[in-house]
């Protein structure tokens, strides 16, 4: 790295001048730039062309002060990649026109290699790791999370057709998740060879589970993807929402750094999984929309309860919201700036 990052500092557990922060969805349409860019080109679209990917990717670094940048792409790029044909509805999310329901239907996905099926990727990696000043952190989707949609073929409430396929048919379960893990460990080796300093795998939805069944139909295979991910060396991110009671399980996944999601106390967090173990977390992302009295009351409770021990990452509990009217721009800005001053000044006491 050709430069002091605090966030790599913060990874590694090492001392750190301030504490780092980075947001979930930092680039989004809260933001009056990437409206203005989606007015004109799909999320797809930015994400072909790595011109448009590293605007938008930059864009938050240089506007709000982030101690990181996050590969603007989304989960559903590599299950088109895959081979199913997907769309990003307005209002709605993630469609899949094909959805995943038999074994011949698992059969027919593709653990594609990313050189050849997602080069624009790697080329926005290669463009981003050249310019910016802190690190970038690439990512990819979760088996459980990429499995819920590909199963489903939109977003889910209960998931039931995903925990009818886990709970009926475990051989052929596991040999979805095991092929999403195949394709999750390519694409993020392949990310970090192009350049990402860290990579984060999101799980967003697995939170919906039981733990009894998060560690019978999931750990097995979150294991083998963190450890065929290990001699990358960078730090490996996994976050869930609503994971209060999974943070023990995601300890034993092999992960190195574990994100929590707001509904846990941080101490809290940090007891249960062990102080050996970073942690990202966790401001109840809908706060952003209110008074600064109050976010500004939750955030220093937060800094006050994790980082008397190295290792903390500032970042919110899941993504900015997006809500009309949008989240200020001035009051990240003036959260990032808040997180700097309090903890600089604090860790110099
Ligand atoms: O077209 C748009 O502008 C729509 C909004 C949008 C954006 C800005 C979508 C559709 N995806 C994205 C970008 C995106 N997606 C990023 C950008 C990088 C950054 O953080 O700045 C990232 C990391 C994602 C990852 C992603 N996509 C996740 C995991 C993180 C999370 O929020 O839990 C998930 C679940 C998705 C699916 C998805 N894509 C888009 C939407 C609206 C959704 C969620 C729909 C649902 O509720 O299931």
């Amino acid at each position: 790295m050709p430069f002091e990052s605090t966030f790599l500092q913060a990874c590694a557990r090492q001392p750190v001048p301030h504490i780092p922060v980075w947001y979930m969805r930092q680039a989004g349409r809260y933001q009056p730039e990437y409206r203005a860019i989606r007015e004109k080109y799909t999320l797809v679209e930015i994400c072909r062309q790595p011109e448009l990917c590293y605007e938008v990717t930059k864009l938050p670094v240089t506007q709000l002060g982030v101690d990181a940048a996050i590969l603007f792409s989304d989960i559903m790029i590599p299950i088109g990649a895959m081979g199913l044909d997907f769309e990003i509805k307005e209002s709605v999310g993630p469609l899949i026109a094909n959805p995943v329901r038999s074994k011949a239907d698992i059969d027919r996905l593709q653990v594609f290699d990313p050189e050849e099926k997602l080069p624009h990727v790697l080329r926005s990696i290669e463009l981003l790791k050249n310019d910016l000043t802190v690190p970038l952190i690439g990512f990819t989707g979760a088996p459980f999370t990429l499995a819920s949609y590909m199963i489903e073929g939109r977003p889910s409430r209960n998931y039931i057709r995903t925990k009818q396929l886990m709970w009926s048919d475990k051989t052929l379960w596991k040999s979805l998740l095991d092929k999403l893990g195949a394709m999750i460990v390519r694409y993020a080796k392949a990310q970090v060879a192009a350049g990402a300093a860290a990579i984060q795998l999101f799980d967003s939805w697995v939170g919906n589970l039981s733990v009894a069944d998060y560690r019978e139909y999931i750990l097995p295979t979150m294991k083998d993807i963190f450890s065929a991910l290990k001699d990358t060396g960078v730090p490996l991110i996994y976050f869930g929402v609503q994971t209060g009671e999974l943070l023990t399980s995601f300890a034993e996944t092999g992960a190195t750094v574990i994100g929590v999601d707001w509904r846990v106390p941080i101490r809290s967090a940090r007891e249960r999984i062990g102080y050996e173990f970073p942690v990202q977390g966790n401001l109840d992302p809908i706060l952003l929309f209110a008074p600064w009295e109050a976010l500004e009351r939750r955030t220093r409770e937060i800094l006050d309860e994790s980082m008397d021990k190295p290792g903390f990452i500032f970042n919110l509990g899941h993504g900015v919201t997006h809500n009309d009217p949008p989240v200020a721009v001035e009051t990240l800005q003036r959260l990032t700036e808040f997180i700097h001053n309090y903890t600089s000044d604090k860790l110099r006491r």
